[in-house]
């Protein structure tokens, strides 16, 4: 009889995954900054990489397994696997699409609201007891009418924009090329786009050709009452210029969900009343979790049963 394919955890996985790993695969672990030029020789037997989007597959781990048929992403954005690499050696690559795309979208929402609404910076006002003491909340900005501008109208973008129909005053949206039947106004121009838009809800893939994309120069368009909510990655953005723009009042506030190397959130920011941090909890919902990682086992039960891949990147 056939043993059990050889598959190995990359970095840390969710339980419920690695549990289903265990029972349908022989599941190896290694640590994401595991050296890899010291393999044990069954770590180095695994036919199936399965990871976080935060850890990927870089080319060297690619190189360090020279039985690896498929890298099976726990997320939906793959700007941390080397694609063209992977090609090259014949490596296929799934992520789990789709099945986050309403719980991402809800938290961009979410960001939204609590950044233009004051709601996190209220919330620490009252448990100081400033308000039983008397003090008054500053006044907020409103949500209710403004122009809303998606950068990035993919399958979060879209939901994102679904969303806010119905109280955004308007919606647009900035993508490399104008996307085909979308019901919402397109600007060709990243810096033109910026000034029209009250809020920017950062939604593309990250990758290099999104890397820095939101710029000081893009920053300065949005001007001093637009807010910027990112739950795709920080690396869109260039950190440095928005931790400068917030703290000059150039922009009004941020709802970030990623950073440019987390889990580190730069320092800057810890102390602005007019950001609202999270730590990367876009799919985070137990409901989702369980999707993607059902996602993930379907993906490497149709490789190894010789079947289609049910959401392949490569
Ligand atoms: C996960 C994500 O939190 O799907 C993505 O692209 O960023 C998230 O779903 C990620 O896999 C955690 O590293």
């Amino acid at each position: 009889p056939h043993g059990k394919p050889p598959v190995l955890g990359y970095g840390h996985l969710n339980p419920y995954l690695d549990g289903e790993l265990g029972r349908r695969f022989t599941l190896h672990r290694l640590a994401a900054d595991a050296d890899l030029s010291a393999l044990p020789d069954e770590v180095r037997q695994s036919r199936a990489l399965v990871s976080f989007g935060s850890v990927g597959a870089p080319a060297a781990i690619m190189d360090a397994l020279p039985r690896l048929e498929m890298i099976a992403l726990f997320s939906v954005g793959y700007d941390k696997v080397d694609v063209d690499h992977a090609r090259a050696k014949g490596i296929r690559v799934t992520n789990t699409p789709d099945v986050l795309t309403d719980d991402t979208a809800d938290l961009a929402v979410g960001l939204l609201y609590a950044t233009v609404r004051n709601i996190a910076a209220n919330d620490r006002l009252v448990r100081a007891g400033a308000w039983a003491r008397g003090e008054m909340p500053a006044l907020s900005g409103r949500v209710t009418g403004s122009r809303i501008g998606i950068l990035g109208l993919g399958r979060i973008g879209r939901a994102i924009a679904r969303r806010l129909e119905p109280v955004a005053g308007e919606i647009l949206y900035h993508n490399r090329r104008e996307a085909t039947g979308a019901p919402y106004r397109y600007v060709a121009d990243r810096i033109d786009f910026a000034r029209q838009c009250d809020v920017i809800m950062v939604a593309t893939s990250g990758g290099p050709e999104a890397a820095q994309l939101v710029d000081g120069a893009m920053l300065e368009a949005l001007g001093p009452d637009g807010v910027l909510v990112n739950i795709s990655r920080g690396s869109v953005v260039d950190e440095a210029a928005l931790v400068a723009a917030l703290a000059d009042g150039r922009i009004a506030g941020a709802g970030l969900d990623v950073f440019a190397q987390e889990p580190h959130v730069p320092q800057a920011l810890l102390a602005m009343d007019h950001v609202v941090l999270q730590p990367h909890q876009g799919s985070a919902t137990r409901h989702t979790r369980k999707a993607m990682a059902d996602l993930v086992l379907a993906n490497l039960d149709a490789h190894f049963a010789g079947r289609p891949l049910l959401t392949p990147v490569v």
